[in-house]
């Protein structure tokens, strides 16, 4: 087997499924667990953004730690390469198998164990959703320690898995710092309980840390204990339209002085991206803009109405006064901040509406981060204006999406595209990942980000924790 659009990838040295791991399956798993029809493992093969598709036959859901730990077992008996998949918002193709390997969807393994809202931690399974836990934090007066635009789908443990980042990292800081306990499935089926509750525990190699952000490679995480912030009682939002970059980069310094404590996001878009969700969505934005116009919404989480609604007041005013911000809008009504919230976060839905994307997702200096647009917009000026750069994201943790918008995939275009992107951050000090993971795509490109000593540390410890190779196999390390 090979993967057509990938000619020089071969399948690994993997057992092939037969009817006695079918039956072996059904029989941990029940047989309505165990999916074969070709109709219903087809959505598991094919990725969110409709990049990437795999050949699985079977599709395997467990509903609790020991029947994925008897599954695990049969895999690596057989040799069988698996590929774990949560809610399957992964954006680097990761979620989806490459070419026959089993799915091991956590979808059913969505149990709440349990809230504290004292300690202000919440114990669940890895498949419960992201706004499912939402739902259950809220009563307790607590929330998810992040947020994303995935949060109807993604789940726990893909958040774990993919060290996911999101709107509110600035914050209340990431999956590393908040995922206080983990239990996992290892590649031969053994069950490694770290579900700790505690803050504070430095009892030698932080284990854990290996299944943050591993997408998959190390263990199947099965369960995690996450540390929860207070829900705030009053939010704030400002949607700002501002001339220049430099600009935007004054109003986040600004933002961070004047909003100081209360500061919970600080997002940005080009106009590519607000004319992407007006014109493919028919989301209009309430703010006057043209060709080169900038927007960013910045967000506070605070607990007193009338002092956090006056700090925003002051924030915008002094932005304007001082020349940096155009034009803006505040609004702490909760359905209106909903609406303005859309603007950004349904970038990523309009930009694979209709057309074929290139995703990159990078960290860059902050006097670089518009300019990774500007210099692939030049390298790209060949090809026409039907193929768009556009830029987003997380300015305030340096974090730029990056996107290419074409009418369809070409090799020419991703070969313009790639290495020169990676190349390009690493030489500016960036990361050539900032939240999305490797996953499939980003795999060959893992130089650009660790050095040689980092890359060998990386393969002995997926062959000490997966000797056999089953756990995503493809995925995160490039081919040896
Ligand atoms: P999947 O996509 O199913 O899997 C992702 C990876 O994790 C795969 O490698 C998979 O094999 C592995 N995996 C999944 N579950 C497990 C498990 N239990 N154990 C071991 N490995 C597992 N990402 C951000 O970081 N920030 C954002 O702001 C953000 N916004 C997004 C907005 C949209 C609209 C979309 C579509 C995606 C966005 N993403 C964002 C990307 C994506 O949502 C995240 O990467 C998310 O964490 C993936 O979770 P998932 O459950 O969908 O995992
Ligand atoms: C976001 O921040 C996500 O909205 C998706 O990380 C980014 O689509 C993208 O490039
Ligand atoms: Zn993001």
């Amino acid at each position: 087997l090979t993967s057509e659009r990938y000619p020089n990838l071969r399948r690994g040295p993997y057992g092939s499924l037969s009817n006695s791991h079918v039956n072996t399956f059904e029989r941990i798993l029940s047989s309505e667990r165990v999916l074969t029809n070709e109709d219903d493992v087809a959505p598991y093969n094919i990725d969110w953004i409709k990049t990437v598709c795999g050949q699985s036959k079977v599709v395997l859901r467990p509903k609790t730690t020991e029947e994925l730990s008897a599954v695990m077992k049969v895999c690596s008996e057989s040799r069988l390469a698996v590929c774990p998949q949560g809610g399957n918002t992964g954006l680097v193709g990761g979620s989806v198998p490459v070419f026959d390997e089993v799915v091991i969807s956590t979808s059913l393994m969505n149990r709440i164990n349990s809230v504290d809202g004292i300690s202000g931690t919440v114990s669940c399974q890895a498949g419960v959703v992201l706004d499912k836990l939402e739902a259950a934090l809220e009563p307790e007066g607590l929330m998810a320690p992040y947020d994303l635009g995935a949060r109807g789908s993604c789940q726990i443990g893909g958040n774990i898995s993919t060290c996911a980042g999101g709107l509110r990292l600035l914050r209340y800081g990431s999956m590393q710092a908040n995922t206080l306990g983990i239990e996992a499935v290892l590649a031969d089926g053994s069950v490694l309980n770290m579900m700790n509750c505690l803050k504070k525990d430095n009892t030698g190699y932080h284990l854990r840390q290996l299944f943050i952000g591993s997408e998959g490679t190390l263990g199947i995480v099965t369960q995690a204990v996450l540390q929860c912030p207070i829900r705030p009682r009053s939010v704030n939002l400002a949607l700002l339209s501002l001339k220049k970059f430099g600009d935007v980069l004054s109003t986040f310094a600004l933002a961070k002085r004047t909003l100081s404590e209360t500061l919970s996001s600080v997002e940005m878009m080009d106009s590519v991206c607000m004319t992407s969700v007006g014109n493919k969505l028919g989301l209009k934005c309430p703010l006057q803009s043209d060709s080169d116009t900038f927007f960013m919404v910045v967000e506070t989480h605070g607990s007193r109405e009338d002092h956090d609604m006056e700090k925003m007041s002051c924030f915008v005013q002094e932005a304007m006064d001082k020349g940096l911000v155009v034009d803006g809008i505040t609004s702490n009504e909760p359905s209106r901040m909903t609406n303005l919230w859309q603007l950004r976060e349904r970038i990523t839905e309009s930009l694979v509406k209709d057309q074929y994307v290139f995703k990159y997702d990078i960290t860059l200096p902050l006097p670089k981060f518009y300019e990774a647009v500007e210099v692939l917009k030049q390298k790209l000026e060949s090809f026409g204006s039907d193929v768009q750069v556009s830029g987003f994201g997380h300015v305030g943790d340096g974090n730029l999406h990056l996107n290419v918008t074409a009418p369809a995939y070409s090799d020419d275009l991703q070969n313009a595209i790639e290495p020169f992107v990676f190349e390009w951050t690493s030489s500016v000090g960036g990361s050539i990942s900032a939240e999305h993971g490797m996953g499939f795509k980003k795999a060959k490109f893992l130089k650009y980000g660790k050095s040689p000593e980092a890359i060998r540390l990386m393969r002995s410890v997926k062959s000490s924790m997966d000797p056999l190779g089953i756990l995503n196999p493809y995925k995160v390390l490039p081919p040896s």
